[in-house]
């Protein structure tokens, strides 16, 4: 019975330390145009806190990227790759960013 207890209070504070670094994974739709976007924005999430990974899908410029919860969120993602010039969903690229381009990563060259 004791030994019960020990196994059941075990899986219920590993479940709560899981909890707290749930990780996610959301989509999203970039203006990337080949593959040196790809590189550039796959560079700039590896560096960004919280992201543990990213992969951006050269057919569809779809980025699919998995976060900590706890350390980022889906609008600071966003963010990211819009510093490095491109649009995220229905947000857009910062001119800074989008400015230091490649002419051939630039959207509107296409
Ligand atoms: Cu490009």
């Amino acid at each position: 019975m004791r030994n019960l207890i020990i196994i059941l209070a075990t899986i219920l504070s590993s479940s709560v330390v899981m909890a707290q670094k749930s990780i996610e994974t959301v989509e999203i739709q970039t203006s990337a145009v080949c593959e040196m976007c790809k590189e550039t924005i796959e560079k700039e999430l590896a560096f960004t806190k919280g992201v543990t990974a990213a992969d951006l899908d050269l057919n569809t410029f779809i980025v699919t990227v998995s976060f900590k919860t706890n350390k980022t969120t889906i609008e600071d993602i966003r963010a990211a790759i819009n510093e490095v010039g491109y649009d995220a969903d229905d947000s857009p690229a910062t001119e800074e960013g989008y400015e230091k381009l490649h002419g051939c990563c630039k959207k509107d060259s296409h």
